[in-house]
C-alpha cells in the first residue's frame, strides 16, 4: 500500500511554489536608496550614509528553527567559471552560525563607513538579538569600498541556499524606456564586438541586469523572482505571499528593519525605529559617492 501511497502524493509535492519556501529564510525588506537627511540613518549610528545604511532583512517565517551558516546575499549570480565576485563592487555576504527562530529576523547592513547600533555580528561571527531592532541579529557586511552597494536605479538581491540554490530573488528597474533602451543596445554593440560574455559582463552588465547574460544575470535561474517598486524608503512584502512594495505605503514610515510585517500605519509612529531616527537630531553628512553615482 506505501509504495501507491508515495506515488499519488509525490506529484503534488513536485509542483512548483509560487512563495518562497518557509523551510529556509526569506528576503522580507530591501533598502536600496537611503532617504536623503537624517531619516536615512537607517542604523541608527547617528549618520546617514548614502550606501552604509542599506540593508537587507530576512525573516523566518516557518516553524522551526533555521540554522543560517552557509546561506548567502548577493546582488547577482555567479556565472560558469567566473564568480561574480570577482569585482570590488559586488555585494557578497555569506552567513555565520546563527540560529534564526521562528518569526525572527536578521537584518544585514552594508556597513560601509557606519556601525549598526547594539550588538552586530558580521560574517564571522553572530552575535546576540538586538533590542535596537526588535530583536533582530543584526550583521555588518563592513563592505570596504562606495561602490560595494545597490544600485538605486536597477539591481537585485539574490539569496542562495548553503547548497548554492538561488531561492529567492528580488529586482528592480527605476530606468526609464529610453535609458533602458540605449543600455540594452550599447550592451548589444559590445557583445557584438566581444563574444566572450564572461568579459562583457563587467562593470556595464551591472547597469543591464533584465537582459544581460553574464554576471549580474539569470534571476530566472532563482526559484522566485519577484520585482520590487521604485520607493523613496524601502521596499518590503506585507505579507509572505505578497509583492514588494513601497515602506511607505505599508505603514507611512521609510522602512523598519528587523521588524516584520511592519506595524500598521496607525501604530508605526511610536514603534517604529524609522519615525525615531526622523525626529533624532544628527548631522547629515554629505552623499559619500560621486554625484554621477546612480546609487
Ligand atoms: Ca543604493
Ligand atoms: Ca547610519
Amino acid at each position: 500500500m506505501l509504495p501507491i501511497f508515495v506515488a499519488a502524493i509525490v506529484p503534488a509535492l513536485a509542483e512548483p511554489s509560487p512563495t518562497p519556501d518557509r523551510a529556509h529564510p526569506i528576503i522580507t525588506e530591501i533598502l536600496y536608496a537611503v532617504p536623503t537627511g537624517p531619516a536615512g540613518d537607517a542604523d541608527q549610528d547617528g549618520n546617514r550614509s548614502a550606501t552604509g545604511d542599506e540593508f537587507i532583512e530576512i525573516f523566518n517565517a516557518g516553524e522551526k528553527p533555521i540554522n543560517l551558516e552557509g546561506y548567502r546575499l548577493m546582488d547577482g549570480l555567479p556565472t560558469q567559471g567566473k564568480a561574480a565576485t570577482d569585482e570590488k563592487s559586488h555585494i557578497d555576504f555569506t552567513f555565520p552560525k546563527a540560529t534564526l527562530a521562528p518569526k525572527q529576523t536578521a537584518v544585514i547592513f552594508n556597513g560601509f563607513g557606519s556601525t549598526p547600533k547594539g550588538e552586530v555580528g558580521d560574517a564571522t561571527a553572530a552575535k546576540a538579538a538586538n533590542d535596537n531592532f526588535h530583536g533582530a541579529l543584526v550583521f555588518s557586511m563592513k563592505c570596504n569600498n562606495q561602490y560595494q552597494a545597490l544600485s538605486n536605479s536597477n539591481d537585485m538581491v539574490v539569496l542562495l541556499a548553503p547548497d548554492g540554490t538561488a531561492l529567492q530573488c528580488v529586482r528592480w528597474d527605476n530606468r526609464d524606456d529610453e535609458k533602458r533602451e540605449q543600455a540594452n543596445r550599447s550592451r548589444r554593440d559590445t557583445s557584438g564586438k566581444n563574444s566572450d560574455s564572461t568579459k562583457s559582463g563587467s562593470k556595464n552588465s551591472r547597469n543591464n541586469s533584465r537582459s544581460q547574460p553574464a554576471d549580474k544575470a539569470a534571476p530566472e535561474a532563482a526559484r522566485v523572482t519577484q520585482d520590487a517598486p521604485k520607493s523613496t524608503g524601502s521596499v518590503t512584502l506585507t505579507t509572505i505571499e505578497g509583492e514588494f512594495t513601497p515602506h511607505m505605503d505599508q505603514s507611512a514610515t521609510l522602512f523598519s528593519p528587523g521588524q516584520f510585517p511592519a506595524a500598521p500605519a496607525a501604530d508605526a509612529a511610536k514603534s517604529d525605529p524609522a519615525g525615531k531616527a526622523s525626529e533624532t537630531k544628527t548631522t547629515e553628512k554629505p552623499a559619500s559617492k560621486p554625484a554621477t553615482s546612480p546609487r
